[in-house]
C-alpha cells in the first residue's frame, strides 16, 4: 500500500543541484511506493548537528506532517543515529532517511541470494548504531517500509539489556550472512575466470539509473540473439535493473562479445553499498570496454555523467576505455540539437561519442561498429588474390578472416577481407593493389 509522505531538505549557501536533488527524492520515493505530498526546505548555512534543520522547522515539519496526514518524512541526505533519534523525539512519523530508501530499494530489487545478502548485510550495519541509540520510537520503524527485516525486533519498552541482547543478534546475523556471501563470491569467480579463459571480450553498459542501459542491451538482444527470453528488464523507475546480466552477442561477422548490464548510480550512492556491490561490479571492472550511457534528455546529465565516473572510480573502473552513448535523442527538441553548435560538436563529432536512441533504434548501428572499432582496432582490410593450389592458407582465411566478398577467377580465389594484423602478415605477399 502506498504512503504518504513528506520531502524535507536543507539548501546549504545555496547549493548546486539542490532541486533536481529534492526531484530525485520524489522519485526514490515513489520507487519505495510513497507518495510525497509536500516538501520542507530550510535555507541555511549549515546542517545543524542535532536536529538536522532548525528548532523552528523542525516543529513546523511535526505540524505539516499533521495536516498533510504523512507517515513518513524523508530527509534528503544522511541522518546520524543522534539525529534521527532527536527529529523522532518531535515528529510524529517514521524518519528515513536518502540511504534508507535506497537500500530500502536495493533490498526489494534483490534477486540473487548474493544480491540479496549484500544489501541486507549493508541496510543491517547501517541500521545497527540507530537501533542501539533509538528510544521506543523505533519501534513504528523496526518492520522497515516495505516491510524489510529491519533492523529487527520490536523494541518497545525495552531496556537496556533487551537493546545489547538486540545488538549481539544483529551482529551474529551480519557475520552469518558475510561468511555465506564470501562462499558464494568464490564460486562466482571460479565462473568467471573459466569464462576468462575463454577470451572473449566484455563489454559493460554503465550510468545513471534510468539512463537506458538495459533499453540499449535489450536492442542488442533483439538484434543479436533474437530470443525474447533473454531480454532484461527496462522500466521508467529507478534502479530497475539491480543484478548483472551478460549476454553472449554475435555479430555477422564473426565477431562476439559479452555485454553485461549494471546497477545504475545515483549521486550519494551510500558509499558502504558501493562497496557491498563492488564484487557483483567486478563485471564492470574486468571489462574491456565501457558503454557510458547518459539520458541526454535530462537537463542535469552532466552532473550525472560526473556521477558516474566518480563511481566509476571508487570501484577500480575508472581507468577502463569508454564509448558515452547519449541516448534518448528522441526527448532532445532538434532545434537544441541544430542551434547549439558547441553542442553539437560535442555530441556528434567527438571520437567516443554517439547520439543514440535506445527505444527507437536511431544511431544503434553507430553504436555496435563503434564497439567493434574498439574492440577490435587491429583489424586491416584487404583485396587478395589465392593461387588456388595454396589450399592451407584458404582454409585459414576461412576460418580466422572476415570475407566480405568472394569471387572465382581463373589465377585464383579474390577475397575481400578484414583481418587482424598477424594474419595480414601471412596474406600480405598477395595483397592486390
Ligand atoms: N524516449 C526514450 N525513452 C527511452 C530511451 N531509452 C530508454 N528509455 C526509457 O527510459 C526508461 C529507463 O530505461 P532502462 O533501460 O530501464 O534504464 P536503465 O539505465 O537500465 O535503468 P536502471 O536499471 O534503473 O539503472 C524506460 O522507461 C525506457 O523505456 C530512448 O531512447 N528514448
Ligand atoms: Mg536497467
Amino acid at each position: 500500500m502506498r504512503q504518504i509522505g513528506i520531502i524535507v531538505g536543507v539548501n546549504v549557501k545555496n547549493q548546486e543541484h539542490f532541486h533536481e536533488g529534492m526531484q530525485e527524492l520524489i522519485a526514490l520515493s515513489d520507487a519505495c511506493d510513497i507518495e510525497i505530498v509536500d516538501s520542507l526546505v530550510q535555507n541555511a548555512d549549515s546542517i545543524n548537528k542535532a536536529t538536522y534543520l532548525g528548532k523552528g522547522k523542525l516543529a513546523e515539519l511535526s505540524e505539516l506532517a499533521k495536516t498533510r496526514g504523512a507517515e513518513v518524512v524523508i530527509f534528503n541526505g544522511e541522518l546520524t543515529a543522534s539525529q534521527m533519534r532527536n527529529i523522532q523525539g518531535v515528529v510524529d512519523t517514521v524518519v528515513l532517511d536518502r540511504t534508507n530508501l535506497i537500500l530500502e530499494i536495493f533490498a526489494s530489487r534483490a534477486k540473487t541470494r548474493e544480491a540479496k545478502l549484500q544489501v541486507e548485510v549493508v541496510r543491517l550495519q547501517y541500521e545497527l548504531p540507530r537501533l542501539i541509540g533509538a528510544n521506543e520510537n523505533l519501534s513504528r520503524q523496526a518492520g522497515g517500509i516495505g516491510g524489510g527485516t529491519g533492523a529487527g525486533g520490536r523494541n518497545k519498552g525495552a531496556g537496556e539489556t533487551k537493546l545489547e541482547l538486540d545488538k549481539r543478534r544483529v551482529e551474529e546475523k551480519i557475520n552469518a550472512m558475510q561468511r555465506e556471501l564470501e562462499e558464494l563470491i568464490t564460486q562466482r569467480l571460479t565462473q568467471r575466470n573459466q569464462r576468462k579463459k575463454n577470451e572473449i571480450k566484455t563489454v559493460a553498459l554503465v550510468g545513471y539509473t534510468n539512463a537506458g542501459k538495459s533499453t540499449v542491451m535489450n536492442y542488442m538482444v533483439q538484434q543479436f540473439i533474437g530470443k525474447e527470453d533473454k531480454e532484461v528488464l527496462e522500466k521508467d523507475m529507478l534502479f530497475a535493473t539491480l543484478e548483472t546480466s551478460v549476454r553472449k552477442m554475435k555479430l555477422k561477422n564473426r565477431k562476439e562479445f559479452l555485454l553485461s548490464d549494471t546497477v545504475g548510480f545515483v549521486s550519494n550512492l551510500p558509499h558502504k553499498l558501493v562497496k557491498a556491490f563492488r564484487s557483483t561490479l567486478e563485471e564492470v571492472c574486468e571489462a574491456d570496454l565501457l558503454i557510458h550511457v547518459v539520458d541526454r534528455s535530462n537537463e542535469d546529465y552532466k552532473s550525472q555523467i560526473e556521477v558516474t565516473n566518480d563511481t566509476l572510480k571508487q570501484i577500480g573502473a575508472g581507468h577502463i576505455p569508454a564509448i558515452y552513448a547519449y541516448n534518448k535523442a528522441d526527448l532532445i527538441k532538434s532545434d537544441v540539437l541544430q542551434d547549439n553548435i558547441e553542442e553539437k560538436l560535442v555530441l556528434v563529432s567527438e571520437e567516443d561519442t554517439v547520439l543514440i536512441s535506445a527505444k527507437k533504434g536511431d544511431g544503434m548501428k553507430e553504436l555496435i561498429e563503434l564497439i567493434c572499432k574498439r574492440l577490435y582496432p587491429n583489424e586491416v582490410r584487404a583485396k587478395i588474390l589465392i593461387p588456388y593450389h595454396l589450399g592451407a592458407l584458404m582454409a585459414k582465411i576461412n576460418a580466422s578472416t572476415n570475407i566480405l566478398s568472394s569471387i572465382s577467377e581463373e589465377e585464383g580465389m579474390v577475397y575481400e577481407i578484414e583481418c587482424n594484423e598477424q594474419i595480414y602478415q601471412q596474406v600480405e605477399a598477395y595483397v592486390l593493389k
